[in-house]
């Protein structure tokens, strides 16, 4: 039994703060570093002793788990990432016998092996604490009619959200991705208050709204928690906009357990707020390794602190963001991920990031979400083509004419991104509508 089990943060805090906050929440800082030390030594000493692969990284790098005597020394340790996972797979990286592993999740994997996490009792039963601590972050309350959209599956988002949920009291719907259609009409007929999805699937789904004649802000929904994927403050508005609701960022990743690693909280929409008792957060330059201080932008890096199954170790996420100071809560803040490393495209030079796109789409109200990279090469110049769709009614109720919309885009892209490309507007419902994720970039070369 590990020894976080025997501390107490599910216990209300005291003052009644409602149903789902936990103390740890409202703790001081002092006493989440404590308590964070305490864990990190446990995990530390777990994978060590039960991961082959941690107890060979450790002893390569002249390190062993006794000499962590404050959080800072953990920079002492190696950094894993997804090759460890993969050259492990399927279960070698898990802590426990196999039959002790109650759930299996799996990322899509496109290309080589999928990456495969595994989760004891203990673990489902924290993960379900971190993601009901989420929703009730994002202003969910026990008796919402909460309505999942995210993928069920392999994918954590489907089940992670579920579990969360119920733990809550909330009525779930387990709607999984797909038949939109019928999405809609049960969000209608259900009454929810609540829609969890990707924000581009939100979008989706206001489309469908609006094509079978509803107005999306005439629903019952009152917040939605949206995330699995990159998305913009543009974006948030537009969803905010189109549905009348809330919308708050939720984060995570399945090698760290899944959704509902940090949630963003209603009250401040500042950013999530990681779930530091649990996910020890690290941004580090990604080109040295060097650990950055709170405020610098690099790349997040994860440590579970109670993970019993597959315990992750400095964790290389690839996502770019920083460290903020709390708000709303003691723990501190990310910031929104709005790029991933393996994102960056390399053109003429210039690091450029999807996201870039979405924000200049977004701005421009003539143009729809919609939209798709292509990377082509031609000997050896890169180059992206933009293909994207207007907003149904832009060219017929501006008079604006495609090509002239897609100059100035272009014309906006070389300004604000120091890039020429190439810039289609396309017809309506042309560019692939994503259920999941959405697929931003399109690699035509070779
Ligand atoms: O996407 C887990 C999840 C489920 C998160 C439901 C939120 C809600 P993976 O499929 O392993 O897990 O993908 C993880 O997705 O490293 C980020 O690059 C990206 N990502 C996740 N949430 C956000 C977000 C789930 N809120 C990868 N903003 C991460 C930006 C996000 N990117």
């Amino acid at each position: 039994m590990p020894r976080h089990a025997e501390l107490t943060e599910l216990a209300p805090p005291p003052g009644g703060r409602g149903r789902g906050l936990h103390a740890i929440e409202f703790a001081s800082v002092d006493e989440l570093r404590a308590l964070q030390l305490e864990r990190l030594r446990w995990s530390l000493a777990h994978a060590y002793a039960h991961v082959p692969v941690y107890r060979r990284l450790f002893d390569a790098s002249g390190v062993h788990p006794d000499d962590l005597h404050s959080l800072a020394d953990l920079s002492r340790f190696p950094f894993t990432t997804k090759a460890e996972l993969r050259d492990n797979y399927p279960f070698g990286m898990f802590a426990v016998p196999r039959e002790q592993v109650l759930r299996i999740h799996a990322s899509s994997g496109t290309t080589g092996k999928a990456t495969v996490v595994g989760y004891t009792q203990g673990d489902l039963d924290m993960w379900s604490a971190v993601y009901q601590r989420s929703l009730v972050a994002a202003g969910v309350r026990p008796g919402d009619i909460v309505h999942v959209a995210f993928g069920y599956g392999l994918f954590t988002g489907g089940l992670g959200g579920h579990y969360g949920a119920e733990q809550l009291g909330c009525t779930v719907v387990p709607a999984s991705t797909g038949q939109t259609a019928r999405q809609v009409q049960l969000l209608v007929d259900f009454d929810a208050d609540v829609l969890l999805a990707t924000p581009s699937y939100a979008l989706v789904l206001a489309d469908e709204f609006r094509r079978q004649g509803i107005d999306p802000a005439s629903t019952s929904l009152r917040l939605g928690v949206f995330g699995a994927e990159p998305w913009s403050e543009a974006m948030r508005s537009e969803i905010e906009q189109a549905f009348g609701i809330d919308a708050v960022d939720i984060y995570g990743l399945s090698e760290v357990i899944g959704g509902g690693v940090a949630n963003e909280c209603v009250e401040t929409k500042d950013g999530p707020t990681v779930w530091e008792d649990h996910f020890y957060p690290e941004v580090i330059d990604p080109d040295t390794g060097e650990v950055l201080a709170d405020g610098e932008v690099g790349e997040l890096v994860f440590t579970s602190l109670t993970k019993v199954a597959m315990p992750v170790i400095r964790y290389r996420t690839r996502d770019i963001c920083s460290l903020q100071p709390g708000t709303a809560r003691t723990m501190r803040r990310m910031s929104r991920v709005a790029a991933r490393t393996d994102d960056m495209m390399i053109i003429k030079g210039v690091n450029v990031f999807p996201s870039q796109f979405e924000e200049l789409v977004m701005a421009d109200p003539r143009l729809s979400p919609h939209f798709v990279l292509e990377v082509t090469e031609h000997g050896r110049q890169q180059g992206i083509k933009a293909l994207i769709e207007p907003h149904v009614d832009a060219l017929g109720a501006t008079g604006g004419d495609a090509t002239a919309i897609a100059e100035e885009f272009a014309e906006a892209v070389r300004q604000r991104i120091g890039i020429s490309v190439e810039v289609e507007v396309v017809a309506p419902m042309t560019v692939p509508r994503s259920e999941g994720k959405a697929i931003r970039v399109r690699d035509l070369r070779k």
